[in-house]
């Protein structure tokens, strides 16, 4: 194997250890050296950081691992994210703008990893995104796309028990007149296509790369069903 891959396949490995181990400095110094080198952000996540989080959830699973570690692993994620997401925004400074994403994760739920990383992604690649934040009712999400006349929402769920709140999300568009105007993707880890179509949203997407590729779809729709104004 050539040296050069063998080192970048080690950064990687460091990378998805730091989070194993809940260690936010290594976290995020291994982020900042890897911006030095010209890795990619978003080759940092995927191949580093995100398998991370994955080996986290499957110890927590089969009982190896409890709940102060995962949650010392999730800030270890952040603060790998605090370095990386800057690099990642800077991207979509320059662009035009795509589209107004309102963004936040189901009542009841706190995880937001996933979210934020959809969020960055988004902005990166020239929407404008409006963050909610975690635990937002479905009728919070219909009155922050009225005042931003948003034309998508996407609602995040990490718990099977939260992902029923995403059809609350539409609920709610729908009793507020909104739901024709705002399209509605969803997404989490428990989240499937079928699951998006059983309850009515416009997309789904497995992760965050997808999730820009469903939002620039969503607003091709979106400008299709538009009639024309001569
Ligand atoms: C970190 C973590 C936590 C942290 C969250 C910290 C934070 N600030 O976010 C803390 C410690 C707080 C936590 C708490 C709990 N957690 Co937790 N957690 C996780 C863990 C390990 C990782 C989640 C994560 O960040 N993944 C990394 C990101 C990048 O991936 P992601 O979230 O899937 O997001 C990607 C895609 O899904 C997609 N996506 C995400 N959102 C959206 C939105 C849209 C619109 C789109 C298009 C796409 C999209 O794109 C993202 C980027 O690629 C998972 C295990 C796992 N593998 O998912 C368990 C997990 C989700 N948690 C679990 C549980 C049980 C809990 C608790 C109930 C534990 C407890 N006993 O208290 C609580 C629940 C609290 C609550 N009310 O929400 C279970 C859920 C089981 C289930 N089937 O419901 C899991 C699966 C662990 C397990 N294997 O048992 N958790």
């Amino acid at each position: 194997m050539e040296p050069e891959i063998l080192m970048s396949t080690d950064v990687f490995s460091a990378m998805r250890q730091s989070i194993i181990d809940g260690a936010p400095d290594t976290a995020s110094s291994l982020a900042q050296q890897a911006i030095a080198a010209g890795t990619a952000p978003l080759e940092a996540i995927d191949k580093g950081y995100v398998p991370g989080m994955q080996d986290v959830g499957e110890q927590f699973a089969r009982g190896q691992m409890f709940l102060p570690d995962m949650m010392a692993s999730a800030e270890a994620m952040r603060s790998a994210m605090s370095i990386l997401d800057p690099a990642l925004r800077k991207l979509g400074a320059e662009r035009p703008m795509a589209g107004t994403v309102v963004l936040g994760t189901t009542k009841g739920d706190i995880h937001e990893i996933g979210k934020i990383l959809v969020g960055t992604l988004l902005t990166a690649h020239g929407f404008l995104v409006h963050d909610l934040g975690v635990d937002v009712a479905g009728e919070k999400f219909a009155a922050k796309a009225r005042e931003l006349n948003a034309d998508i929402i996407g609602v995040s769920a990490l718990l099977t028990t939260t992902m029923r709140n995403q059809k609350a999300v539409i609920d709610a568009l729908e009793q507020s007149g909104l739901r024709s105007q705002v399209k509605v993707m969803v997404g989490g880890a428990p989240v499937t296509r079928r699951w998006a179509d059983e309850i009515g949203a416009d997309g789904y997407a497995p992760n965050a790369m997808s999730a820009v590729a469903l939002a620039r779809e969503l607003m091709q729709q979106k400008q299709e069903a538009m009639p024309l104004h001569i």
